[in-house]
């Protein structure tokens, strides 16, 4: 979405105006502008084909805001941005990156101790003399090597989910070319893997039409930067500093090319041994007995080739996806349609941004059987959390709104803070009323491993807790865990019968793989929620399904696939 772009503009004219000092106004309005354009429903771009005018009627968007809007989506670029990243150097402008790190602190750092590279600020930070200036003490010192630390760490990956939009962007672009046969996107984007270091698209389609098909490719609109345009390899950079690699494969190596760059590496690698031991080679352009191409037009061919069923790309890790393919033992993974209802959402009684109707109307809509209205509880302030007075009255609401569906029903629950004793924030009479409710961990991030896993295993063993919400608490690329003994979760949720959540946040995925797979072979079960805090959110769900095939789950495993009796039986 061209939002993002937006939105990131308008935050960083805000914030290179405020480190240079200017005018106070003129600063706020840049970053209420930022602000209003990142939570719009809508995506400007439509907008601005349907009728440009409508930008305008955004409120906090004036004239100057709204030529720049349209200057951005036409050019994809902002000519005042550009000039003024000349007048700041580069090293200041990764300062604001930094977490915890505001225009106001890199004002400091820059105009007052005059450093201008992230290892200054490293040095500078390691001997003292951040925590003397106004403000600051030695925990942001602390704070500040380790978000640089983190910033070195977290390579540029793009979330998948950012990644995935592109791609069928580009797609889309190219369709229309009647060249081409086949289109898709490999890599680890197809993998489902959480982040991806750039998109791999294969093209089906003639040699002799390949420089043409790079020719309509490198035209694309986002297009910032041409790193290479060949014959049948092309990789650019987009305006959003994602990378695509482009090739272009004969048709009867069109499988065999998908399979290949789908990867991983180690699962081609186990493919290509396989094949090895059966006198067969096998390479991007097909499964060869000697000279003689035996297989590679389609996937399946080539793994039929190797004496292997279909499997698929999710599971592609060569982690004991083949050795379970030879014994028909693949999981029979679960898919988008099973699920029945999300049991994560909040409201603008909390942090959403829509009131419940609009919320439960968006969800029916969507086809669910259920759906459970979880907004915060009254610890969290940030975000509004309901104390009992509050969410008893929204149960009344709910009470009233349930007569209105047939086949439908909604849940009452909140998302409960699991305080930092493991006791919970609302009293086990308030706990009692509600249908269903993930109980999460919203604080004390830097807890001992000991003391969190204890904190989690306690609030398990109230029993009104039927789900642990976000069980690592992690954000993809911009906060670690919290350190939790996840295998000591795992048996204890077995233990109490407590189901954890797949939240499917593209920033969260949590729990990952990893953690899914082993919690099925302990038999515990999953519950894939969105915590959407908009109803543009609830495509949200289909990032939890491929994250739940990555860790071979099936329908079985994942609790919300039942049905509304099955559901809350489980549990009695
Ligand atoms: P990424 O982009 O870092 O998120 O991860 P991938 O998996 O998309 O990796 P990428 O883009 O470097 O390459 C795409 C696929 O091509 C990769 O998954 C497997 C295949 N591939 C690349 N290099 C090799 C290689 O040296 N050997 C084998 N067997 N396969 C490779
Ligand atoms: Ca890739
Ligand atoms: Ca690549
Ligand atoms: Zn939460």
């Amino acid at each position: 979405m061209v939002n993002n772009l937006v939105s990131d503009i308008f935050q960083q004219i805000g914030d290179i105006l405020e480190i240079q000092n200017e005018n106070r106004f003129k600063i706020l309005a840049y970053h209420r502008a930022a602000q209003i354009v990142q939570t719009l429903p809508t995506d400007l771009e439509k907008t601005y084909e349907k009728d440009p005018k409508k930008i305008l009627e955004i409120r906090g968007i004036g004239n100057d805001l709204y030529l720049k809007i349209v200057e951005i989506i036409e050019t994809g670029k902002c000519d005042m941005l550009n000039r003024l990243l000349k007048q700041i150097p580069a090293g200041v402008l990764e300062m604001l990156d930094l977490r915890g790190v505001g225009p106001k602190k890199v004002k400091m750092f820059y105009i007052t101790l005059g450093l201008t590279t992230l290892s200054q600020l490293e040095k500078a930070c390691r001997n003292g003399k951040i925590h003397i200036l106004p403000g600051m003490g030695e925990k942001t010192e602390f704070g500040i090597l380790k978000a640089i630390d983190d910033k070195k760490r977290f390579a540029e990956r793009t979330l998948m989910p950012f990644a995935l939009e592109e791609a069928e962007q580009i797609i889309n672009h190219m369709k229309f070319n009647r060249k081409i046969k086949k289109i898709e996107y490999g890599g680890s984007l197809r993998r489902r893997k959480e982040t991806v270091g750039d998109v791999d698209i294969l093209i089906g389609a003639s040699a002799k039409d390949a420089p043409e098909i790079m020719t309509h490719f490198v035209k694309y609109a986002h297009v910032e930067n041409v790193l290479a345009q060949g014959k049948t390899k092309s990789s650019v950079i987009l305006n959003t500093g994602i990378q695509i690699d482009l090739r272009v494969i004969e048709l009867k190596s069109y499988g065999a090319a998908l399979h290949y760059f789908t990867g991983s590496k180690s699962h081609n690698i186990a493919i290509r041994d396989r094949a090895k031991k059966k006198g067969l080679k096998v390479n991007e352009y097909g499964v060869f007995k000697g000279e003689k191409q035996v297989a590679g037009k389609t996937e399946e061919e080539v793994f039929k080739a190797v004496g292997l069923p279909f499997i698929i790309p999710e599971l592609r890790k060569n982690d004991g996806e083949i050795e379970a393919a030879l014994k028909n033992k693949l999981p029979d993974s679960i898919e988008l349609k099973n699920i029945k209802g999300d049991l994560h959402m909040h409201t603008n009684a909390s942090d959403g941004t829509q009131d419940l109707e609009t919320v439960v109307e968006a969800a029916y809509k969507n086809g669910y059987k259920y759906i459970a209205i979880t907004d915060h509880s009254k610890t969290s302030t940030i975000t509004n959390g309901l104390d009992s007075k509050r969410l008893l009255k929204q149960f009344k609401e709910i009470d009233k709104l349930n007569e209105k569906y047939e086949d439908f029903t909604i849940l009452k629950g909140s998302e409960v803070d699991i305080l930092s004793d493991g006791s919970l924030d609302f009293s086990d009479e308030i706990l009692a009323q509600m249908d269903i409710f993930p109980a999460s961990v919203h604080s004390g991030f830097k807890s001992s491993q000991a003391k969190m896993t204890d904190r989690i295993i306690k609030a398990m063993s109230n029993p009104h807790v039927k789900i642990i919400g976000h069980p690592t608490g992690r954000l993809i690329n911009r906060r670690d865990p919290y350190d939790v003994d996840m295998d000591a979760i795992i048996e204890a949720a077995k233990e109490y019968n407590v189901a954890l959540e797949l939240n499917a946040q593209p920033l969260r995925l949590d729990l990952k793989d990893v953690y899914l797979r082993r919690a099925k072979e302990k038999d515990v079960k999953i519950v894939i929620g969105t915590d959407s805090h908009h109803t543009s959110q609830n495509v949200y769900m289909k990032y939890g399904i491929y994250m739940a095939r990555r860790g071979w789950l099936e329908k079985k495993d994942v609790l919300n696939t039942r049905t509304l009796k099955q559901l809350l039986n489980f549990w009695k």
